[in-house]
C-alpha cells in the first residue's frame, strides 16, 4: 500500500518509513501546513489532524503521528506541548528544569492516525517509559532522543541503532499495531 506521511519531521519520516518498508508498504513525506491546536490530549490534537487533513482532500491513505515526552516531576509537562518547549527552552532547558530533582521517570507517548481511502479513521497509541539524564548523549534519534533511557537500557534512544529504537519505542510500539490491523483489514 501506499501510503502519505503528513509530517514536517524528517526523523519521523525516517522511522515510520523503517518499520513500513518490510511489510511491502511504500512510505512518502507530504508536507501540509496544518493548524496546531491547544487540546489537552495527543489523541484530540490527531483526532482534529485527521478532520482537518480529510476536509483539504489530502490523499488518502494517510498517516499523522503525533508525540510527546511526559516528566512525572514535572506533573507530565511538557507533553502536548513538547514541540514548543523543545522549540523553546530546548534540551539544555529542559535539563536545567531537572536539576536537583531525584526522580527523573519519564515516558514517550506516541499517537498514530490513519485515514484510509474509505474515510474511515483509526488511532494507534504506544509509550515507552524511562528515564531522564542530566547530560545529552549520543547522535541518533531526534528531538529527545539525547536525553532519554529507555528501562531496561543503559544507552539513550540517540545511542541505540535505529533498529533497536524502533524496537521498544512509542512509535515503534505504535506502528506495531498499525501493521497488524492494516494485515488484518485492508487487501
Ligand atoms: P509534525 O507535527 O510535523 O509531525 P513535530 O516535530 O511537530 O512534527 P510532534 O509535535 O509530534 O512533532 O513532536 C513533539 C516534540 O517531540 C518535537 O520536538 C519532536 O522532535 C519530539 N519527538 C517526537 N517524537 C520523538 C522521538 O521519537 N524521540 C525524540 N523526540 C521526539
Amino acid at each position: 500500500m501506499n501510503i502519505n506521511l503528513v509530517t514536517s519531521n524528517l526523523g519521523k519520516v525516517e522511522e515510520l518509513t523503517h518499520i513500513l518498508e518490510p511489510f511491502g508498504h511504500k512510505a512518502s513525506q507530504l508536507q501540509v501546513e496544518c493548524p496546531e491546536i491547544q487540546a489537552p490530549t495527543l489523541e484530540e490534537v490527531v483526532d482534529f489532524g485527521l478532520d482537518w487533513l480529510s476536509a483539504q482532500k489530502i490523499q488518502t491513505p494517510f498517516i499523522i503521528d503525533d508525540a510527546g515526552i511526559f516528566i512525572e516531576s514535572l506533573q507530565n509537562f511538557p507533553g502536548v506541548y513538547s514541540r514548543y518547549v523543545y522549540d523553546t527552552i530546548g534540551l539544555q532547558g529542559v535539563l536545567k528544569q531537572m536539576e536537583g530533582l531525584e526522580d527523573k521517570s519519564t515516558k514517550f507517548k506516541c499517537v498514530i492516525g490513519l485515514m484510509l481511502e474509505d474515510g474511515s479513521k483509526h488511532k494507534f497509541v504506544g509509550e515507552c517509559k524511562g528515564n531522564l539524564i542530566q547530560e545529552m548523549r549520543g547522535t541518533g534519534g531526534f528531538g529527545y532522543d539525547p536525553i532519554f533511557i529507555p528501562d531496561g537500557y543503559k544507552k539513550t534512544f540517540s545511542e541505540l541503532s535505529p533498529e533497536e529504537k524502533n524496537g521498544i519505542s512509542h512509535r515503534g510500539r505504535a506502528m506495531e499495531k498499525l501493521i497488524k490491523f492494516l494485515s488484518n483489514t485492508v487487501i
